[in-house]
């Protein structure tokens, strides 16, 4: 089936791309724009041409899977120009995304109309790279030097309407898109074609103005936000001609970088991790209707991110103020949404009052698809629950924990079927973070995965199956990272240079200012618990703080000083003279050393969690610590970092 098919309505040609799964510019797509051009520039019937996309979408962008292959002619930069120097106009209609290449293939053409759901974008700096085919170049010219720098360098898509406003397409049209982008072709021919884009002059800017966008784009952490922004500056002082070698080669230069390889690694990473190759034949168990019992920061985060996803749900709480506690915490997650326009009043009303019901009786769930525990970490306490939900859901409903260090079998032990039970680790905010650790027990049923697996889904989160040990995947990583740093520390390293480290590879905390966020009293308490249960835990440093009352932020003091209402984190010398007789050593490490020792530290972690059988592959590591641990997703996760620094 070719990916290109011509048909004609009388005097139009309407081209039709179909190259699923998004009709990504491949090496056939852009030689057959190239052919189809001349084809139709030579029929003298045939007076301007739509451009289509068959299935999901517009194009959406070059194929990332050629990006690691020599590029091979016609390039997209030229076959954008052939477009552009048709005899006969082209009209991009656009439904979907038109992204990347795709976007740059619209500029090509002289009128670019879009359905009012699709979007444009320029998301290049989201795979390390920036546009290659003119995106900084034509963009600008298209629609002025803020647009231009917004689309490129945030990398973030515009919707239809918006990007009209801006001039990035000339309609919005409701109904059959094609049908809507002959009758625009007929208009459009009846009064002079517009000047193609590559010969528009554009307004330069001010070095004031360049200066405050670098600072935003600096913000990104890599280098690709700065590089398309140097490139639209570039466009608005040099020739069209000028500014696309420059592109070009800026582009090419990125395309072969390390943070281009991570992020394209991640980029596939989280496309598959929703459908692993474990579940393939396997019908999830259908979920409509979710119950969360306990409406704390946990459950009420998870009902939130339920009821955003389209769920009923119904929460569950031990008396009424809790219980209104608990809808007041949903209530305060869907009012941050619609102060940042993510939901509208309408759309938080009828969450609040058709789609969330609230009981303390837990009769409510009885018709329950999924109900999912969130209640306080204790062992006895997540029993009781799960007596009541053995007593109270229906036989298929699927029962879940969200315990995230209490070993799930002994919860599961008090269900009478265990089959239909898992654990379900949600991070808190855990309607933001991304990262779902999925936790089978060894009875439970393929279907009941697989229907995690889909919850995750269709929550937007990135789901990882983890096996059961301390701290399943992630917060095992976190207690061996944690415990190295402060291995750093009595060796003599100082923890403001831990921190500034750590800070300098890419997150945005170190680990002694992100336990004086978190509090260093929870893990505190996990090991005083583990101790009183007989297990032989050496003290560790923080404890020594956490006896001496210094909890972190909260207490106005932990790893570092405070003062009060700022949360800027100062040296203490209180702490140095705590731990004055722990630190034996006098060890000096440079930043670099610091961050590859502690990143190397959680990948041998990593590779022991994987062959012990605990994750299924380091580039579940990579995803868990990407978006549970705020690893810096260019870096691709300690896994691709580490296997990439022994490569090299
Ligand atoms: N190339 C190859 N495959 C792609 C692809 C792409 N650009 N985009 C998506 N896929 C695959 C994806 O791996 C998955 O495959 C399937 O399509 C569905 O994706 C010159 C150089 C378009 C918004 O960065 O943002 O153009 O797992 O699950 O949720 O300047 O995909 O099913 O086998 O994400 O509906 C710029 C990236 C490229 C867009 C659809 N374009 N893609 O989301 O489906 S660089 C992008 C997306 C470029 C030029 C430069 C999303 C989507 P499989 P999906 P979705």
């Amino acid at each position: 089936m070719p990916v290109l098919t011509v048909s004609r309505e009388g005097e139009f040609a309407i081209v039709t791309l179909d190259n699923p799964p998004v009709n990504a510019v491949s090496e056939e797509v852009r030689k057959g724009l190239v052919e189809t051009t001349a084809q139709l520039d030579a029929e003298d019937s045939v007076e301007a041409v739509v451009l289509i996309c068959a299935g999901r979408t517009f194009i959406a962008g070059a194929d990332v899977r050629e990006f690691g292959k020599p590029p091979v002619e016609p390039h997209l930069p030229d076959v954008v120009m052939t477009l552009e120097q048709a005899c006969k106009p082209w009209v991009a209609a656009i439904h979907g995304s038109a992204l990347g290449g795709g976007f740059e293939i619209a500029m090509g053409c002289r009128f670019r109309i879009a359905d009012e759901k699709a979007k444009v974008g320029l998301p290049e700096v989201n795979l390390g790279i920036i546009p290659g085919a003119s995106g900084t170049v034509r963009t600008p010219r298209l629609a002025g030097v803020d647009a231009a720098v917004e689309l490129a360098t945030g990398g973030k898509p515009l919707a239809a309407p918006r990007a009209l406003e801006k001039g990035l397409i000339d309609k919005v049209v409701a109904g059959d898109l094609g049908r809507e982008a002959v009758a625009f072709a007929r208009d459009a021919l009846k009064q002079p074609l517009p000047t193609p884009v590559s010969q528009r002059t554009l307004v330069p800017k001010d070095d004031a103005f360049w200066q405050a966008e670098r600072v935003k784009a600096a913000k990104a952490g890599h280098s690709a936000p700065l590089a398309a922004l140097e490139a639209i500056r570039f466009a608005t002082t040099h020739s069209f001609d000028e500014a696309m070698a420059h592109e070009r080669a800026t582009f090419l230069d990125l395309r072969g970088s390390e943070e281009a390889a991570a992020l394209r690694s991640v980029f596939f990473a989280e496309r598959s991790a929703t459908r692993p190759d474990f579940l393939k034949g396997i019908e999830p168990r259908k979920l409509s209707r979710i119950g969360v019992v306990g409406g704390g920061t946990m459950g009420s985060g998870i009902a939130s991110a339920c009821l955003t996803a389209g769920y009923d749900l119904v929460l569950i709480e031990q008396n009424d103020e809790a219980l209104a506690r608990g809808r007041a915490n949903i209530e305060k997650t869907f009012d941050g949404a619609v102060k940042r326009g993510k939901m509208s009043e309408d759309g938080k009303a009828r969450l609040m009052e058709e789609s969330l019901s609230a009981a303390t009786d837990y009769a409510a769930l009885s018709d329950c698809d999924l109900v999912i525990e969130a209640v306080f970490e204790d062992i006895a306490v997540k029993r009781d629950v799960f007596a009541k939900l053995d007593s109270h859901c229906r036989a298929d409903a699927i029962l879940a924990t969200n315990t995230s260090y209490l070993d799930p079998r002994e919860i599961a032990s008090a269900v009478s079927d265990a089959s239909r039970f898992l654990g379900l680790h949600f991070f808190s905010p855990a309607n933001i973070m991304k990262l779902l650790e999925i936790v089978p027990v060894s009875e439970t049923a393929g279907d009941v995965l697989a229907a995690a697996f889909s919850l995750a889904a269709k929550l937007g989160k990135i789901p990882v199956r983890a096996g059961i040990c301390e701290g399943f995947i992630g917060n095992r990583i976190l207690k061996r990272y944690r415990a190295e740093a402060e291995a750093l520390v009595r060796d003599g390293v100082a923890i403001a240079d831990i921190d500034a480290a750590m800070r300098g590879f890419g997150f945005k905390m170190g680990p002694f200012e992100a336990q004086d966020l978190g509090g260093l009293d929870i893990a505190f308490l996990q090991r005083e618990g583990d101790r009183k249960a007989g297990k032989d835990i050496p003290d560790t440093l923080g404890d020594i703080l956490v006896r001496a009352g210094r909890k972190g932020q909260k207490a106005s003091g932990g790893w570092y000083d405070y003062v009060a209402g700022d949360r800027t984190p100062h040296v203490s010398e209180t702490v140095a003279d705590l731990l004055g007789s722990s630190v034996t050593g006098s060890r000096t490490m440079g930043a670099d050393e610091i961050a590859s020792h502690l990143v190397g530290t959680m990948a041998a972690e990593g590779k022991a969690i994987v062959e012990e059988g605990i994750a299924e592959s380091g580039t579940d590591i990579d995803l868990v610590e990407i978006h549970g641990y705020g690893f810096p997703r260019w870096k691709g996760g300690p896994m691709f970092w580490s296997e990439r620094q022994s490569a090299s």
